[in-house]
């Protein structure tokens, strides 16, 4: 068995959240060891810290200054549970990862692509998401659904500018590797949406065995 880390992308309310559990009751069902988990955070002080990106507050956050919060979170997210899971031939099913950074510091923000990547290197090394389901939907859609949740957080505040530079840059980047990314049409049912995770399955299980 190989661990198998797998990334879930996209704006809000895409649905990562509600797919990331349907995947693993799947996965977990087919005898794989699964573990489930998120950024920003993952772990108890990578969640103290996702609460600071999150809580709207008076003082503006300084882009570079949410930038290296992004990559601290990051940091301690990988070393405690990230990598320990995949050395043990887990699937990691996470919900964001260094593509909602491209996407949100880099899209959304307008800061540098080349400080991301180098801040990549340097947190993660080589490692990347073997597999990444980029949820795509219009942003209103998205909005919608996820507004139906009450309180907004800090990024979704926002206006339709950041969020339509947001997902231009996630497809910027599933279009450039289609090797690695995988686009799903969010905007369908979810019965749709959860077909095309069911025919995705044979091809996780067969990677999983290594
Ligand atoms: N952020 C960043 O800036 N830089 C980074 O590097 C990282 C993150 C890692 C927190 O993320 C914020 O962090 C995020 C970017 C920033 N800000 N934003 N915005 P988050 O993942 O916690 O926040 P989120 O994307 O807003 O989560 P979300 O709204 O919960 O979205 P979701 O997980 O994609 O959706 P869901 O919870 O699965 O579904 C939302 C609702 O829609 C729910 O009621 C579902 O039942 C329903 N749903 C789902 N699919 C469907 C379909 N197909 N049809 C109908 N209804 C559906």
């Amino acid at each position: 068995m190989t661990g198998l880390f797998i990334t879930l992308e996209g704006p809000e309310g895409a649905g990562k959240s509600t797919n990331r559990e349907y995947l693993a009751e799947r996965l977990r069902a087919a005898g794989v060891e699964v573990v489930l988990t998120r950024e920003p955070g993952g772990t108890p002080l990578a969640e103290r810290i996702r609460d600071v990106l999150l809580a709207p507050v008076d003082e503006v956050m300084n882009p570079d200054t949410e930038l290296l919060l992004v990559f601290a979170a990051r940091a301690q997210h990988l070393a405690e549970v990230i990598r320990p899971a995949l050395a043990r031939g887990a699937v990691v099913l996470c919900d964001r990862f260094t593509d909602s950074t491209y996407a949100y510091q880099g899209g959304g923000r307008g800061l540098s692509l080349e400080r991301i990547a180098t801040l990549e290197a340097f947190v993660q090394g080589d490692l990347r998401p073997d597999l990444t389901l980029v949820f795509d939907l219009p942003i209103e859609i998205g909005m919608a659904r996820a507004s139906a949740r009450g309180r907004l957080d800090r990024f979704e505040l926002e206006g339709r500018v950041f969020f339509d530079a947001v997902r231009s840059a996630f497809l910027k980047r599933a279009e450039a590797d289609p090797a690695r990314y995988l686009l799903v049409d969010a905007s369908q049912s979810l019965d749709r949406v959860q077909q095309a995770l069911d025919a995705l399955m044979p091809q996780l299980l067969e990677r999983h065995r290594g």
